[in-house]
């Protein structure tokens, strides 16, 4: 038999039980929206309520702080979520002709 590991729990065939199966708070990530000077704020606020789920009041206060400091907390998610978001803001932004950009950041 050729390279066989000596430890961990399959050692020569048994599996051992672990008593102390450790549990972990998943990996979080902040989808963050890039300002640019083409994406109409309309979008903007339309990408907000709808992918995000912000209310209209909280996506317009998010898309103006965007349009004025650079950048916006879309929402926190874990990895898969937060991928899935990002392509889905730059499918419809490309759908559109705009050049919106969000990026994930992880927490
Ligand atoms: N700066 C854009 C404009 O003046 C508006 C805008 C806001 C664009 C937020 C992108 O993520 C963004 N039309």
């Amino acid at each position: 038999m050729t390279a066989m590991h000596t430890s961990g729990p399959e050692t020569e065939n048994h599996l051992v039980s672990r008593t102390k199966d450790q549990t972990r708070e998943p990996a979080m990530y902040k989808v963050l929206l890039l300002n640019d000077d083409y994406t109409s704020m309309e979008f903007v606020v339309e990408i907000l309520i709808n992918i995000f789920h912000k209310a209209i009041e909280d996506a317009t206060a998010v898309m103006l702080k965007i349009h004025r400091q650079g950048v916006g907390l879309g929402g926190v998610y874990t990895r898969d979520v937060a991928e899935t978001k990002i392509e889905q803001v730059h499918s419809l932004a490309r759908e559109k002709d705009f050049p919106l950009r969000c990026i994930m950041e992880r927490e």
